[in-house]
């Protein structure tokens, strides 16, 4: 089977009728920013069930507009995954869905962008169809990010502060592990539980126990709360602005500005609010002595100095001013993520490979993943490094043809870790691919 099939067949596997599982054994529910990722890739071969992805994950926005991370399936057996909804208890919140079970947090806000890209791909006979199904979502779409301005900016900075390290999507990453290990679980805070992760992948993959306690802990502090935004953003021992978190957000703002055109809505609010979201990430978060985007602590009011891949994110910035993108790229070239041993390398790493704490086979800490990778060969692409964006992209087909779909890859040796035959790995390699075919890219003639 070619790999483009074989992509698609891993999709096809993980879809349960209405969205598609990240992957069958971990993660057997929906999630917030697979989805949006998964849509765009198997919009290339199948865009109604790419647009029906979308939708059913928005059918669960909670009132205030927050796209939750979770939407848990009623059909998984309850102890598929851990914490399932009776440990979240979203019902608590009057602003979550009635009937839908979710978790009380968000993910990165990918969904315009993703959106833009599966209408882009509506086959001919399905454009009127898919046109009215953007007009539906749109709506939905502004109010995600509008959540993100009105209740995620305490500062008024133009930025929106993530609660619990889930809402980045790069859960253990060293960009805020001085905040992370800080936070001091009292004893007795947690009942007794079990890790489901660990009966599905092996420990030296995922976060270590002491890090679930406090992933625990602010999920306990939040429920105590029941969701409540005000008291969750004025209370939480974590609060961080992510460089990644809001670029994307930045860059699906602009996103929004393109179907706001093609719905008849007005652009103009959408190209203003990614203008503002700009302004602070360059503002705020550009640290020129460090010469790098720095994740921004509010608790403590510090800028962090870990090297990782959030640093990166802002290249998804169309108006970046060209000496940050010079530096960006600087960076990325440098030994710390762009090693060159014996000719093999695999890029990109998700931390800076010269640091003491490297590590190359554990989650966020070190390992490539394929949903960083296909967003700065984005931000490369637009930015005119098609360069380097190409090298991403012949790296990241280099690691599926040695190790499968696999959830995350070793970038010393490529070996596969994690979970396999996991959808966005399955989703992203498609629409890079084809992506490189149709523009002729050096990497995959
Ligand atoms: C917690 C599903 C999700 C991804 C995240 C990734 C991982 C969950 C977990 O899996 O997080 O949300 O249980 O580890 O870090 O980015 O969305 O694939």
């Amino acid at each position: 089977m070619d790999l483009l099939d074989a992509a698609g067949a891993v999709l096809d596997a993980n879809w349960t009728g209405r969205y598609t599982r990240p992957s069958q054994a971990l993660y057997p529910h929906q999630w917030s920013w697979d989805s949006a990722f998964i849509a765009v890739g198997r919009a290339w071969y199948d865009a109604e069930r790419a647009r029906l992805e979308l939708e059913t994950l928005f059918e669960a926005q909670w009132a205030t507009g927050m796209v939750p991370s979770i939407v848990f399936d009623p059909a998984a057996p309850a102890d598929a995954y851990f914490p399932g909804p009776d440990v979240w208890q979203a019902e608590r919140s009057p602003a979550a869905p009635r009937g839908r079970a979710t978790s009380g947090i968000t993910q990165p806000p990918m969904h315009a962008r993703a959106a833009l890209e599966v209408h882009r791909h509506a086959p001919p006979d399905q454009r009127a169809a898919s046109l009215a199904w953007l007009e539906r979502l749109y709506p939905r779409l502004v109010a995600q990010q509008r959540y993100l301005a009105t209740a995620r900016d305490p500062r008024g900075t133009g930025l929106a502060a993530i609660v619990h390290p889930w809402e980045s999507g790069l859960d253990d990453s060293p960009a805020w592990d001085r905040d992370f290990d800080r936070i001091a679980v009292p004893p007795g805070a947690l009942p007794p539980y079990r890790r489901r992760d660990l009966d599905r992948a092996p420990a030296a993959d995922r976060p270590t126990d002491a890090d679930y306690d406090r992933f625990l802990y602010l999920l306990t502090l939040a429920r105590a709360v029941d969701y409540d935004d005000a008291q969750v953003v004025g209370s939480a021992p974590f609060l961080i602005v992510d460089p990644l978190f809001n670029a994307i957000w930045l860059w699906s703002e602009h996103a929004l500005a393109e179907i706001a055109g093609l719905v008849g809505a007005d652009p103009a609010p959408h190209r203003a609010a990614a203008r503002h979201i700009h302004d602070g990430l360059v503002r705020e978060l550009w640290v020129e002595r460090r010469a790098r985007f720095c994740a921004w602590d509010l608790r403590r009011d510090q800028r962090e100095p870990e090297d990782t891949i959030v640093s990166f994110g802002p290249l998804l910035d169309p108006d970046l001013p060209p000496p940050i993108v010079a530096a960006i790229c600087r960076e990325l070239e440098s030994p710390s993520f762009h090693p060159r041993r014996g000719g093999v390398r695999y890029l990109v790493p998700t931390y800076d490979e010269r640091a003491a704490d490297f590590d190359p086979d554990r989650y966020w800490r070190g390992p490539v993943w394929l949903n960083t990778n296909w967003l700065l060969w984005h931000g490369l692409r637009q930015h005119g490094r098609t360069d380097l964006a190409d090298e991403i992209v012949a790296s990241s087909v280099e690691l599926v043809r040695r190790s499968g779909f696999r959830e995350y890859f070793d970038p010393l040796d490529g070996s596969g870790h994690g979970s396999d035959r996991f959808s966005w790995s399955a989703a992203l390699f498609i629409d890079m691919v084809q992506a490189s075919r149709d523009s002729a890219g050096p990497a995959l003639r």
